[in-house]
């Protein structure tokens, strides 16, 4: 393992409008909301853990019509620059994006409420990705224990709670996925799900597909399936986030499951109560509803 600067090194985290956010990444935040989007850019927008990295294959591998080797030129969170990372030794992604080539795909984790000014301006395409809350809970977790931007986990169970009073990075993850349902209203977002993208990837590759207002063949179409399951992506340093600094990958893998279900080997009965009751207290004011 890499000797990681202080900064770092389980940061705690620090609030931007009211959402918390991992600490370097507030540090750049006066450029992140004062980031000139074009009409032009796409933007990939998730709850952390909801399949943002699948997501963004399928859309880079659509964009070069299922050309590989193109979209192994780089890793995908380079390809993909995350639009609030920023970090010590490590230019921000304001900084590379401004310097991009157009069109640029663009991945946030921000809530709708922080996201610049410039995305709504400009009328920019979103493509949002939510995936059920407690198997986000499960992956969250991981993640937090084996990336080293985030504060120190604790148990599980001190993680759930975090995670339920939204004091993780992002905040809430109902504030999340019921703030961007409403503005899909109102702007050009398509609004898909973790769930059914396991469960039929080509149906939602076609769906992405007409919101891009892109054609592929039967063959591309067949390619992206391939290049883009779950075992591919695991196997792909391009894909698996092996090649990004400030991972332990021996704690967790980034590419851990890929599942819909696993939270049933977490939550204990105890937990799933109190968070079926808190669920439905947060969920009670939206039509949105998910597959556990
Ligand atoms: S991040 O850090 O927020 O950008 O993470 P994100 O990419 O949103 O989510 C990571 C989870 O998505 C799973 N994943 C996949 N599942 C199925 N198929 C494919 N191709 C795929 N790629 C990534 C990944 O394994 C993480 O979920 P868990 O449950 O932890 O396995």
């Amino acid at each position: 393992m890499q000797t990681l600067p202080d900064e770092f090194n389980r940061p705690p985290l620090k609030l931007v409008g009211g959402m918390p956010i991992i600490g370097p990444f507030a540090d750049n935040w006066e450029n992140v909301e004062h980031f000139q989007a074009r009409a032009d850019d796409l933007l990939i927008s998730t709850y952390p853990k909801s399949g943002t990295t699948w997501v963004s294959k399928i859309v880079d591998l659509i964009l070069n019509k299922g050309d590989m080797a193109e979209s192994q030129k780089a890793a995908i969170f380079e390809r993909v620059p995350f639009l609030e990372c920023s970090g010590p030794g490590m230019p921000s992604a304001t900084e590379i994006l401004n310097k991009q080539d157009f069109p640029r795909v663009i991945k946030t984790h921000l809530q709708v409420d922080v996201l610049p000014k410039s995305f709504w301006d400009k009328k920019c395409k979103v493509i949002y990705v939510a995936r059920n809350a407690k198997d986000v809970a499960v992956s969250y977790y991981h993640f937090y224990r084996m990336a080293f931007g985030h504060p120190d986990p604790g148990t599980w169970d001190e993680f759930l709670n975090s995670y339920m009073e939204g004091n993780v990075a992002f905040g809430r993850w109902s504030t999340h996925v019921k703030g961007w349902w409403k503005m899909r209203q109102q702007s050009d977002i398509l609004y898909l799900f973790y769930e059914d993208m396991l469960e039929d990837p080509r149906r939602e590759i076609q769906k992405l597909l007409k919101f891009m207002k892109w054609e592929i063949s039967d063959e591309v179409m067949e390619k992206i399936l391939k290049y883009t399951s779950f075992q591919a992506m695991k196997n792909n340093p391009m894909a698996n986030y092996s090649t990004f600094p400030f991972m332990d990958h021996s704690i967790s893998p980034f590419m851990r499951k890929g599942i819909s279900g696993d939270w049933k080997t977490h939550f204990t009965v105890a937990q799933n109560e109190r968070f079926d009751e808190y669920y439905r207290q947060e969920m009670a004011d939206t039509d949105l509803t998910f597959r556990m």
